[in-house]
């Protein structure tokens, strides 16, 4: 693919959603830089993208790094995203995840200073800033009620996103987007957590799979559907705030008849409640309402959780195949 003359930065590249929207921007031509604190933790980043080191909890390195890249574009996407280690270290959380995002902000609207370039910013908001909803389905108007560190620092992030916004006229997005997942997502999250067990009790690797509020709703979707969204909010004529969402809702107990249902097995035999996966304070039930994605950025979800249960099963079957055959061959 030619290069279409425009640069993209996207900080978090090692996640699950700056691997997606790596390949995607390299298909449309992007020179892609990526930053990220270290890499060991997430995936490898492809051999074409320029990779910076970078902690969002210092972040002296990011004037220097924005000199380098020229950016027309900067995808926010780093955090420390898991709600629940939020409460376990709620000072790092709101660091990384609420005042990151303020350091980078500052740093392209001074960087806009020097260069005289326009940069295009994506915030990653989350759905989890709806925490204990008072409406629902949740749109873009729908009031806060954030329910943990990793929450409230992502309502701060928004606000400084939509500030930098008024006060400085730069054109800085927010994406609510509600949760996405896919056979890249980190393992501490429900839905692979449930693939990953399966597909090891299916081949005898595991036994059991303890597990918290199964009670708990989402509006879960395909991380590779989610950051599509996040691309066609930078090329609109104006900046705005998007909730991205599938629109339909199930508990983490239906999730398990989906997943153990792939592999005919009975979740009810495996699956223990063990309280300590609980949180000091849950978000029971979320379900978005992307109208206005829909009708402003032409968006919409492609995979349907049933698929997006098989896709994970059949990705983690592998991986699992894999184990059991190292283990037979020791
Ligand atoms: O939990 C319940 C848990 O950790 C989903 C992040 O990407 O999406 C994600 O946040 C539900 C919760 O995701 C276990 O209590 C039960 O009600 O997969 P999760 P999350 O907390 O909804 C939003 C949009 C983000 O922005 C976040 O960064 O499942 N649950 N048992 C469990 N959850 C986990 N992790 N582990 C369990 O054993």
């Amino acid at each position: 693919m030619n290069s279409n003359g425009r640069v993209a930065l996207i900080t978090g590249i090692s996640g699950q959603d700056g691997s997606y929207l790596t390949e995607l921007l390299l298909t449309k031509g992007y020179v892609l830089h990526g930053l990220a604190p270290y890499l060991r933790y997430g995936l490898p980043v492809d051999p074409r993208v320029t990779f910076h080191p970078c902690d969002l909890s210092d972040a002296s390195n990011l004037s220097e790094i924005l000199d380098q890249a020229q950016p027309d574009e900067v995808y926010h996407l780093g955090a420390q995203s898991h709600v629940k280690l939020s409460f376990e270290i709620p000072i790092h959380t709101v660091d990384v995840t609420g005042l990151g995002v303020l350091r980078i902000l500052e740093a392209i609207r001074q960087f806009q200073n020097r260069s005289g370039k326009q940069v295009r910013f994506y915030q990653a908001s989350s759905s989890e800033m709806f925490g204990q909803a008072v409406e629902s389905p949740q749109n873009e108007r729908t009031p806060f009620h954030p329910r943990s560190p990793y929450a409230c620092a992502k309502v701060y992030a928004h606000w400084q996103t939509i500030n930098y916004r008024e006060a400085y006229g730069m054109f800085a997005c927010s994406g609510i987007l509600f949760n996405h997942e896919s056979p890249r997502r980190g393992e501490a999250f429900v839905t692979r957590k449930i693939t990953l067990a399966a597909t090891r009790i299916k081949l005898g690797l595991q036994h059991e799979l303890r597990l918290g509020n199964i009670d708990a709703r989402r509006d879960w979707g395909f991380a590779g559907d989610y950051v599509e969204a996040m691309w066609l909010m930078l090329q609109q004529p104006e900046p705005d705030d998007y909730v991205i969402a599938s629109g339909g809702q199930h508990s983490v107990r239906e999730f398990l008849d989906e997943v153990f249902g792939c592999l005919d097995l009975d979740w009810k035999k495996y699956v223990v409640i063990d309280p300590a996966f609980y949180r000091p304070a849950e978000v029971e039930t979320l379900l978005g309402d992307a109208t206005k994605a829909r009708e402003k950025l032409g968006w919409k979800p492609r995979v349907a959780l049933a698929d997006l249960a098989r896709m994970m099963v059949e990705s983690d079957l592998e991986l699992a195949r894999r184990e059991a055959a190292a283990a037979r061959a020791v």
